[in-house]
């Protein structure tokens, strides 16, 4: 970690640039996300909760239609394409930048044409393999995040040697794979991929090691809303029962304050409004002059 405020994050072509870390509000349009599922089934309730998301301060919206939580199943495509469609659709045309969270090439596709201008692959295109592809011809930003495989066989990949430089050599591989295949430099993001085929310890050693990520030069994104492992550190003191996901907020927002002054690019909440105020205050703690 380091002891000082981080330089001010990257900028990434075609996405806003309020000259602090981006905050990224999260709907998830499933029926089995682990802390929002069902809640935005309906394209109305997802596109009030998206307009929500915005009035409290989000930058982008990411709109998913898959949950990737340990052990869910995938729905089929039509289905994903279903719920995630009239929800892009609205909020591009109210005027939200929106973010497509797919591993799905073919849901990107429609997406993009539905007004998405940045695509967000848990999978760093290692799903699909059209997705360099797609990603690299629709010239939109693409995250490219560490992952090791589907919900049902993540939790058994999550063995390391040293998880900081193994998830930097993966990831490293992916940004590989995704300049080769024909994404410029300037539109890749990258993400640590919190609990994704990784414990609690090696999230918290990602996160103390932020800086390695941020140093590579690519904007770094940073997503450990109501992850479990903050329920698990937030775990009642007397019986030990890990902190619910809807009450894992408050870790939430230090670890968004903390990831922005380390030099996060964006950070991807459920809980907006705290996580914005958060990123101005960082944003004014390393502006000079002080006096
Ligand atoms: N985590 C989830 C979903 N999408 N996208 C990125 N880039 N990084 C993440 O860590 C990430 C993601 C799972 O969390 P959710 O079910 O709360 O959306």
């Amino acid at each position: 970690m380091r002891a000082v405020y981080a330089e001010p994050p990257r900028y990434v072509a075609g996405l806003p640039t309020p000259g602090r870390t981006l905050v990224m509000g999260v709907l998830n349009v499933t029926p089995d996300s682990f802390s929002d599922g069902g809640l935005w089934l309906e394209p109305a309730a997802a596109l009030e909760h998206g307009s929500l998301l915005l009035e409290q301060g989000a930058d982008l919206v990411d709109v998913g239609g898959e949950s990737t939580r340990p052990g869910a199943d995938r729905p089929p495509v039509e289905e994903e394409l279903r719920r995630v469609l009239p929800v892009v659709r609205g909020l591009s045309e109210a005027g939200a930048t929106v973010s497509i969270d797919t591993m799905r090439a073919e849901v990107v596709e429609r997406a993009l044409d539905a007004g998405a201008r940045l695509i967000n692959d848990v999978s760093g295109g290692l799903a699909d393999p059209r997705m360099l592809e797609v990603a690299a011809r629709a010239e939109v930003p693409f995250v490219s995040m560490h992952w090791r495989g589907h919900s049902t066989q993540m939790e058994d990949r999550a063995v390391y040697d040293d998880v900081v430089a193994d998830v930097l050599t993966e990831l490293g591989q992916r940004i590989d794979a995704a300049l080769a295949a024909g994404v410029k430099p300037d539109r890749l993001i990258v993400d640590p991929g919190l609990g994704f085929a990784k414990t609690g310890e090696h999230n918290w050693a990602l996160l103390a090691h932020l800086d390695r990520f941020v140093d590579w030069g690519y904007p770094v994104l940073v997503a450990a809303s109501r992850k479990r492992f903050l329920g698990t550190l937030l775990a009642d003191p007397e019986t030990g029962e890990p902190r619910p996901a809807l009450e894992r907020d408050s870790g939430g927002v230090a670890v968004s304050a903390l990831a922005a002054a380390a030099g996060a690019w964006c950070l991807r909440v459920h809980e907006v409004a705290p996580s914005a105020d958060a990123v101005r205050v960082v944003s004014r703690w390393g502006r000079e002059p002080h006096g």
